[in-house]
């Protein structure tokens, strides 16, 4: 089935540098794949085209690309965000036994049909605003069924709604009330959980939280071994609050993503230069938790470390559903072009999941679009509050509804 773009105005992002434009553009689909692409005067006559639309000069870039979240959980937090308005650190208020493991109690208390309607509001949010694809982790169970049943959900939001949904296992995120003062136990409990989740198709890739209040670099160590172990690509949540190496840990065993790293140091910076490994920001997270120690992205951009922006949508410290408040946040709080921000959510996203198929308009690639009411690419990241999305469109496999 092939069907034809036409009269768009395409940020094709083809190439390094550069937002790729071609005015007056026409993009070709056969199945989910993108068969053609260019100027509309230059498109062969011999195409053979099922089913042909104007597209009036509307924008269109590659579908968006949320590559860090965790969409899955009961409860909200904004009681936490009152405290913290009154003082109380996000530290303090994990010490205190608030913090994710309060999620983890709502996630637990929630029914299977509780935890996927919220879920799946909350990635219709963001398909809203052009996701096409969408990383979720697990990380508010901390036992095994509790994480099964969370990756589960995230698997069956892939299934029913239109978009790539992507798993990521994270059981490292707190240590849960019934392992207390017993985290290398719980190390060992996360490792003996692994095989038997990934057995059942739930796990894309390992995660964990290296921090003061999450795993130490050893322990974070050991769970790495256990994914080489299967096969698993890695991520690590790493220098948000704090250095703790995470970084360099995590170059060592080639990451896919580094995330946060607000703390990152020059030696972490290199390393994930030479492993070619994604420095993912999340400028929700920095706002939200009102941070002032910036990422360091001079030092990022230099080192040619490939950037990603991602919402992080969490009830604790990014309750945002919208992706282009995190390109303007990207630009404003941590000064990043809005070609960066914009190639951070679509080519750098999907380099960040291990994706080689999307994030850019170019032969071969998946054919997930979202179509703009605006003039130039750049406006992706200078409203704010606005969504000029006008609709979104997912590649389809030959044969498929
Ligand atoms: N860092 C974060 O920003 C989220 N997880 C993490 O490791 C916050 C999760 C939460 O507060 O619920
Ligand atoms: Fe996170």
């Amino acid at each position: 089935m092939r069907t034809l773009w036409r009269n768009a105005r395409l940020v094709t992002l083809a190439g390094d540098r550069g937002w790729g434009l071609i005015e007056r553009g026409a993009l070709a689909a056969d199945g989910e794949r993108i068969a053609w692409v260019g100027a509309d005067e230059d498109l062969p006559r011999e195409l053979d085209v099922q089913s042909e639309h104007d597209l009036d000069g509307a924008l269109v870039t590659p579908g968006l690309i949320d590559c860090h979240t965790h969409l899955v959980y009961g409860g909200s937090r904004a009681a936490e965000f009152e405290l913290r308005l009154q003082g109380a650190s996000y530290e303090d208020i994990a010490r205190a036994g608030g913090g994710i493991v309060s999620t983890v109690a709502a996630t637990r208390a929630a029914s299977d049909r509780q935890l996927f309607d919220a879920a799946r509001a909350r990635a219709l949010a963001l398909m809203a605003e052009g996701v096409t694809t969408l990383e979720v982790k697990s990380g508010y169970g901390l036992d095994e069924a509790n994480e099964a049943r969370t990756l589960a959900v995230a698997r069956r939001l892939g299934r029913e709604l239109a978009l790539t949904v992507t798993t990521t296992y994270l059981a490292a995120h707190a240590l849960p009330p019934e392992f207390a003062g017993r985290s290398d136990a719980y190390i060992d409990a996360v490792i003996d959980w692994l095989p038997r989740l990934h057995a059942q198709g739930l796990v894309d890739a390992v995660d964990a939280f290296c921090e003061r209040i999450g795993f130490t670099p050893a322990q974070t160590r050991r769970l790495f071994d256990a994914a080489r172990a299967l096969g698993l690509p890695v991520k690590l949540h790493a220098e948000q609050l704090s250095d703790q190496g995470g970084a360099l840990l995590a170059a060592e065993f080639n990451a896919l993503s580094c995330d946060h790293l607000e703390y990152l140091s020059e030696a972490g910076v290199a390393a994930l230069a030479r492993a070619g490994t994604v420095a993912v920001l999340l400028p929700g997270a920095f706002y939200f938790l009102r941070e002032t120690k910036l990422p360091p992205v001079a030092a990022l951009r230099d080192a040619g470390v490939p950037i990603a922006i991602a919402t992080d949508h969490n009830p604790g410290s990014s309750p945002t559903l919208s992706p282009l408040l995190m390109l303007n946040m990207a630009c404003t709080l941590f000064r990043l072009t809005p070609e960066e921000a914009l190639r951070g959510m679509t080519v750098n996203g999907a380099r960040a999941l291990g994706l080689r198929d999307r994030g850019r308009l170019v032969v071969g690639q998946r054919a997930d679009l979202v179509v703009w009411d605006l003039e130039h690419p750049r406006e992706l990241a200078y409203w704010f509050g606005r969504n000029p999305c006008t609709r979104v469109i997912v590649g389809r496999a030959a044969g498929a509804q």
